[in-house]
């Protein structure tokens, strides 16, 4: 049984400004729930990331599946930080399931080293470039509540939500 997707916030939401708290040992019944319901809702967008604040839930936990290949790779990234960042700074499109439709450079740190813990409970530390560098960092912004648009000029930031918010209006509409 495939389980049932959850359903992805969109901006403006309270919840997507709210900084997730970290993940204990006591969620392990939520987080085994909520991980495969996160990755249906991730493949369905589809997307290559989603971060628990994406479907309401406030804790420091996201997905990415990045399908090099084309072939399903699934990373589940409890309590993420980033412990170091390149001082070389890349600008690449990046847009988010919680802003549909919505596309703009973002520039962050070309490569971050990430530490986290598995679905096991094991400590791991994993180095990316390229896009998952990107939709790491993407990802742990959601955990503190930063949406790429956060990243932008206040016009652009302004443009892309009156842009969403009449998107939305009309898809409300028909
Ligand atoms: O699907 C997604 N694509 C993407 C492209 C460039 C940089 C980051 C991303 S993440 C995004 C899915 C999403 O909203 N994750 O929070
Ligand atoms: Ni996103």
């Amino acid at each position: 049984m495939s389980p049932a997707p959850l359903s992805i916030l969109i901006a403006p939401d309270p919840r997507l400004k709210t900084r997730a708290r970290p993940v204990r040992e006591e969620d392990g019944a939520a987080v085994a729930d909520l991980v495969p319901r996160m990755f249906a809702a991730m493949y369905e967008a589809p997307g290559i990331g989603l971060a628990a604040p994406q479907v309401g839930v406030g804790l420091r936990l996201c997905v990415i599946d990045l399908q090099p290949e084309n072939v399903k790779t699934p990373l589940v990234l409890i309590n993420p930080s980033i412990v170091a960042a390149s001082e070389d700074f890349v600008t690449r499109e990046e847009g988010c399931l919680s802003l549909p439709n919505q596309y703009a450079d973002v520039t962050r740190p070309a490569r971050v080293r990430v530490r986290f813990h598995d679905l096991a409970g094991k400590s791991q530390e994993i180095d990316a470039d390229g896009l998952f560098a990107a939709c790491l960092q993407h990802e742990i912004d959601h955990l503190d509540g930063i949406l790429f648009i956060d990243r932008l000029s206040p016009l652009k930031r302004n443009m892309i939500l009156r842009r969403l918010a009449k998107e939305q209006r009309q898809k409300a509409a028909g």
